[in-house]
């Protein structure tokens, strides 16, 4: 859709679980419930309230590739923060949880690929799916 949750977005949504990607295309600071900003072009991501949410890099090329990104949980005044995973296919390449408010990088060197792998972001609510709004930059080379 072209809006998330009313704003100018482009977006994945289940309306049910709360689940979501979006890309937005104006600044954004929430101010409900603490604060945040998310910047005009990031990909944001939350969890559902029973579902993880998973971004999937489906890979052109055949050989290695590198992967390096950063995930945050940039809603700092609830919640348990979330968990994450890089998985290629079904296999755990790395993993994580977040304190709220908080980042990690993640990188993985000459992982073998072909044109039908898939690389994934997984985002885990943990405990509970409050304040779990989450921004992930990822830059993947071949
Ligand atoms: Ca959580």
């Amino acid at each position: 859709a072209d809006t998330c949750s009313g704003l100018p977005a482009t977006c994945w949504q289940d309306p049910v679980s709360g689940a979501h990607v979006s890309v937005h295309f104006k600044p954004y600071t929430y101010t409900a419930n603490g604060t945040f900003s998310i910047a005009a072009g990031n990909v944001a991501f939350h969890p559902g309230q029973n579902s993880q949410t998973v971004i999937r890099w489906a890979s052109p090329v055949a050989g290695e590739i590198n992967i390096l990104g950063r995930v945050n949980s940039i809603h700092d005044s609830c919640g348990d923060g979330v968990a994450w995973s890089l998985n290629l296919g079904d296999r755990v390449l790395q993993s994580g949880s977040l304190v709220r408010g908080t980042g990690a990088v993640f990188s993985a060197s000459k992982v073998p690929v072909t044109q039908s792998s898939a690389i994934y972001l997984v985002l885990d609510k943990k405990a509970n799916y409050v304040c779990d709004s989450s921004t992930i930059d990822m830059l993947i080379t071949h």
